[in-house]
């Protein structure tokens, strides 16, 4: 039975309202520019997925890298894996890394949503697994000593089973000082940091070592994403996982990192590492390696994504699709689960969306 044909694809920009700006020791995040992908099938069933980018003066280069790949498919069947193969191989002498990774990757979710919503499954189903209670962390930004008490509060009043502060201030001594702030108030619930790449590999020695005794979850991002062979160094010179992934461009980045042994558990991010199907390949990376995979923002992809991951870990909780969503992916006693709606199970909330358009 072949898959319908792909009509027509229409982008969006829009500057995601987020409930708190995201400040990292790498940049500043005041909302989320992201670009909603609406794929539409000769059949007339929609797909429905989104990419984000960090800048909103980065959007138009990210719309228009969707709308590129777009072109190259239209008319295709709308068959999510022979669409990833194509575009692949048509892309082989430029390449798709970076802003051409982030867009396949929204159009792959795109075509996964309409593939599943022509079944009437939600995306886990149609991958073949079951609804799962995801364990959720809640991920924030940069807090001193003083301001991390109300975030970690926050996190407990809510129930989340963890939470990720951002780390990188200009001393050592302040990140400590937020980490134990947030330790005294959270107790035995996770802490997980995240330096987002803002460290040298001597600072990093001396900040990761520091840091071993304060058990926590994980130290995230320590120095450049890219790495490997430093990232591999400070997973052997300290006993707290080292985690990175988020950067991953395509499965081929996890398995360079692996091969590297760069990291204790890997963190993927659904439209870097090219959607629904980079995922799957790259859950099968970690299955074989037995390395723990948690998912990077994309909270509605990651909850049925993570549900098809042997080795599933966290899901990271950074809300950045929740005003513009018809229905949310709310928190159950301190866990998410996948909606039983077809699909990802997102549709658009127009009114939100012309409010949030950016120009
Ligand atoms: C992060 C960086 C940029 C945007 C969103 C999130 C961060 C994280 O690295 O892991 O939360
Ligand atoms: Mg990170």
């Amino acid at each position: 039975m072949s898959v319908a044909g792909i009509r027509e694809i229409r982008t969006t920009r829009v500057n995601a309202p987020i409930r708190r700006p995201l400040r990292n020791a790498s940049g500043f995040i005041p909302h989320f520019p992201v670009v909603l992908i609406d794929v539409e099938r000769e059949d007339g069933v929609i797909g429905r997925a989104y990419s984000q980018i960090y800048f909103g003066e980065l959007l138009p280069a990210l719309e228009g890298s969707i709308q590129s790949l777009g072109a190259l498919v239209k008319g295709m069947p709308a068959a999510p894996r022979d669409v990833h193969d194509f575009l692949l191989k048509r892309m082989r002498l430029w390449g798709v890394k970076n802003t051409f990774a982030t867009a396949m990757g929204g159009l792959d979710m795109a075509l996964w949503d309409a593939y599943a919503k022509s079944r009437n499954e939600p995306l886990y189903a149609t991958l073949g697994a079951q609804p799962r209670a995801l364990k959720p962390y809640y991920s924030v930004g940069l807090y001193d000593a003083k301001s991390v008490v109300e975030v970690a509060e926050e996190a407990v009043r809510e129930n989340y089973p963890g939470l990720k502060i951002k780390a990188g201030f200009p001393t050592l001594a302040e990140d400590l000082a937020a980490i134990r702030a947030a330790k005294k108030v959270l107790g035995d619930r996770a802490l997980m940091i995240d330096y987002n790449q803002s460290l040298t590999l001597a600072e990093a020695m001396i900040r990761c070592r520091a840091l071993d005794d304060e058990g926590l979850e994980w130290i995230e991002e320590p120095i450049l994403a890219d790495d490997y062979d430093g990232n591999a160094r400070l997973a052997d010179a300290v006993t707290t996982p080292i985690q990175i992934g988020e950067n991953f461009n395509g499965p081929e980045d996890m398995q360079t990192a692996l091969a590297a042994k760069s990291m204790d558990y890997v963190m993927i991010d659904p439209q870097f590492i090219r959607g629904v199907t980079g995922w799957l390949d790259t859950a099968a990376l970690a299955r074989v390696s037995g390395v723990e995979m948690s998912s990077h923002t994309f909270v509605e992809a990651s909850s049925h994504l993570l549900c098809a991951t042997p080795t599933a870990h966290w899901l990271e909780h950074m809300d950045v699709m929740g005003q513009l969503l018809k229905d949310p992916f709310p928190l159950v006693d301190g866990t998410l689960t996948p909606p039983d709606r077809p699909g990802l199970g997102m549709e658009w909330n127009e009114e939100m969306v012309a409010k949030h358009r950016a120009s």
